[in-house]
């Protein structure tokens, strides 16, 4: 027997006659909707991103943000937060397709009420000078370009015992755990919670380098360390910059880990670190991964699928998935300090990781 394709062609109304038939049956015909994919010449199928690049500049943004805190309390706004939405989805509150980042104020003697919920989330401090976010007990220093976590289930507020303004940048899985329909939230039965354990409590546990408690690690997917100072951040970056000369796509970079086990930070965002040379252009690469990235310190642009985001310090962009990237830094005497936070461990558990080089404006 031979076999071949068969070649049936119905009239377009017999098609449309045998779809509505289908309709009450809850059924339909694979063949006549295209997923959003986009299918190349060659017939093959690849991802084809909703969400857009952009740049949001902290000059806009600071403003706003004050003047939010002058609109509502810490009553009114469970939390004080501008959400960076991505214009391409006025439907949904998302910076890429899996991941949020909002612009959070607290006021001098303002706290922000303890919850949890099963979304993760990352605090990377642009002003403060010293309150904490108290996660399970815990209270967590939060001073400019420190990094904390408040993982899944982490019972968090957030305290400004200060007398200036506390400013950070929010960073949250919420996109996908929605789409996932696995948010949960509940609220403390107080406001705040009581401070049961020492300041930085988890930095002198986790945040010892090479060293850390012996005997069995806490029995957690996410980092037992809450607290990644800046200053050790940037001291790991120069001291690496002397003798690395860092990825052709990223500059020199490196991984905020899980001090146990040397993973990501969380089990659905990693957050990197990374250090433009003076003049430093990268070569453009994309990956099936979302990035949003914070100017730390810097003055220069990145070429996100053909537009040009023009960042300086403290602005906020995306890249979303399988988009194109490259970064440039402008100033020929300093280097450039980025932060990141993606969904990469996400993409590699299932399996779905997927780089490849791409040709850019400079080869
Ligand atoms: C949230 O709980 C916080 O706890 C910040 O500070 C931003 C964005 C979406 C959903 C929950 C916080 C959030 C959030």
């Amino acid at each position: 027997m031979t076999l071949t394709r068969s070649d049936i062609k119905a009239s377009a109304e017999e098609l449309e006659q045998f779809q509505q038939g289908l309709q009450h049956l809850s059924v339909s015909a694979l063949w006549a909707n295209q997923g959003p994919v986009s299918r190349s010449p060659g017939g093959s199928i690849e991802p084809r991103p909703r969400a857009v690049p952009h740049v949001w500049h902290w000059l806009d943004l600071r403003p706003q943000a004050l003047r939010a805190a002058e609109l509502v309390g810490t009553q009114q706004a469970e939390r004080r937060v501008l959400q960076l939405k991505n214009p391409a989805f006025s439907d949904r509150s998302v910076t890429t397709n899996t991941l949020f980042a909002g612009i959070q104020i607290v006021m001098p003697g303002e706290v922000a009420r303890a919850h949890r919920h099963t979304m993760a989330a990352l605090r990377f401090i642009i002003e403060s000078e010293g309150g904490y976010t108290n996660v399970d007990g815990e209270p967590v220093p939060m001073l400019p370009g420190d990094l904390v976590l408040t993982p899944n289930w982490a019972w968090h507020d957030h305290a400004n015992d200060t007398g200036a303004p506390m400013i950070w940048l929010d960073g949250l899985d919420a996109p996908l755990v929605r789409m996932l329909e696995a948010a949960f939230q509940e609220d403390f039965p107080q406001e705040r919670q009581a401070l049961s354990a020492a300041r930085g409590l988890s930095q002198i546990r986790y945040g010892a380098g090479a060293l850390r408690p012996a005997g069995e690690p806490p029995a957690v997917r996410h980092s037992p360390l809450m607290h990644y100072a800046w200053a050790d951040t940037q001291d790991a970056l120069d001291r690496l910059a002397e003798v690395d000369e860092g990825s052709p796509y990223d500059g020199l970079i490196m991984e905020y880990t899980n001090p146990v086990d040397g993973g990501s930070v969380m089990p659905t965002i990693a957050c990197f670190a990374q250090r433009l040379r003076p003049g430093e252009r990268t070569a453009a690469h994309r990956h099936t991964s979302s990035t949003i990235y914070h100017v730390v310190h810097g003055n220069g642009y990145s070429i996100v699928g053909g537009h040009s985001l023009n960042w300086q310090d403290k602005d906020t962009f995306c890249v979303p998935n399988w988009t194109s990237h490259q970064h440039v830094n402008l100033s020929e005497t300093e280097p450039a300090y980025l932060f990141s936070f993606s969904d990469i461990p996400v993409l590699r558990a299932l399996d779905l990781l997927r780089e490849e080089p791409v040709p850019g404006e400079w080869g």
